[in-house]
């Protein structure tokens, strides 16, 4: 039987280029993101490559909705073998204190409630079968706070807790947990990070070549094909001319 694996994210940057990788790996995939179109016209481009795609529209930080979709699951696509919970964002860069307090609810909402959601629903099964892998797209952000970062930085430190929280309650089992910390990745990151103001967006990647979303999707797939005695961790990727999340060499 082909593996799967369920991508939250996969209608934009790291998520969707995981969809195209595993795609190329020969996975059936289930993709999942809020925009309907947009996870439709990915699907039907994969399919016409002749993958097998599923589509599942709904919200990471709508708990309800997020467990009727994956119930929804039935036969052979019930059985997820990789599960990478990549649905994330960063909103601001204002100093703490005078930071918005909408922004920081949706950040902390979906990138640590909405993880732990997806993580709840999909890993019992794993544990039952005995396998599978969870592969959290974490962040250099979640290694030390940067200017303005704070509660991003936050939400993405609490990933690694959260995965290495998992990796230890499921160390019994052969099911693998991976944390992938992107340094800057040139997606529509910071188009939302700057509420849709491009020219800032822009500003992030100017004087360095930042990673692309292939980049990143590489090492998830290096990880999900690792042989099964071998957990891949941890990895920090980061752009050549990057040291951290705060140490940039620009041009
Ligand atoms: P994009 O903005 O390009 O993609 C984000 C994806 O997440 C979209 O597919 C979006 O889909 C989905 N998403 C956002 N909110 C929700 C939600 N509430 N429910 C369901 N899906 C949601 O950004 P990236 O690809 O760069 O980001 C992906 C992950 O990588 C994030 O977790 C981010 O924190 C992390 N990361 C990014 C880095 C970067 O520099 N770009 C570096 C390090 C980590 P839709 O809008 O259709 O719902
Ligand atoms: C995204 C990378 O450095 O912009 O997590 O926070 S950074």
């Amino acid at each position: 039987m082909k593996k799967s694996v369920l991508i939250t994210g996969a209608t934009s940057g790291i998520g969707e280029a995981c969809a195209r990788r595993f795609a190329k790996e020969g996975y059936k995939l289930i993709l999942t993101a809020r925009r309907t179109e947009r996870l439709e016209s990915i699907k039907a481009e994969l399919e016409a490559e002749g993958a097998e795609v599923k589509t599942l529209v709904f919200d990471v930080r709508d708990a309800q909705a997020a467990k009727n979709a994956i119930e929804s699951l039935d036969g052979e696509w019930s059985v997820i073998d990789v599960l990478v919970n990549n649905a994330g964002l960063a909103l601001g860069l204002e100093k703490e204190y005078e930071g918005d307090a909408d922004d920081w609810n949706t950040m902390i909402d979906t990138n640590i409630k909405g993880l732990l959601t997806m993580t709840r629903l999909i890993v019992p099964a794993m544990v039952a079968r005995n396998e599978g892998h969870v592969i959290n797209i974490g962040s250099v952000a979640g290694d030390a706070a940067y200017a303005g970062g704070n509660v991003y930085c936050a939400t993405k430190a609490a990933v690694k807790t959260i995965t290495d929280g998992l990796r230890i309650d499921v160390a019994e089992t052969a099911v693998r947990v991976t944390n992938i910390k992107p340094g800057l990745v040139e997606t529509n990151f910071s188009n939302v990070r700057f509420h849709g103001d491009d020219k800032r967006a822009e500003k992030v990647y100017q004087g360095i070549t930042p990673l692309t979303g292939d980049d990143i999707a590489d090492v998830v797939v290096y990880a999900a094909s690792a042989p099964k005695h071998v957990q891949i961790a941890e990895v920090l990727v980061l752009a050549t001319h990057q040291a951290n999340g705060s140490v940039i060499y620009r041009k």
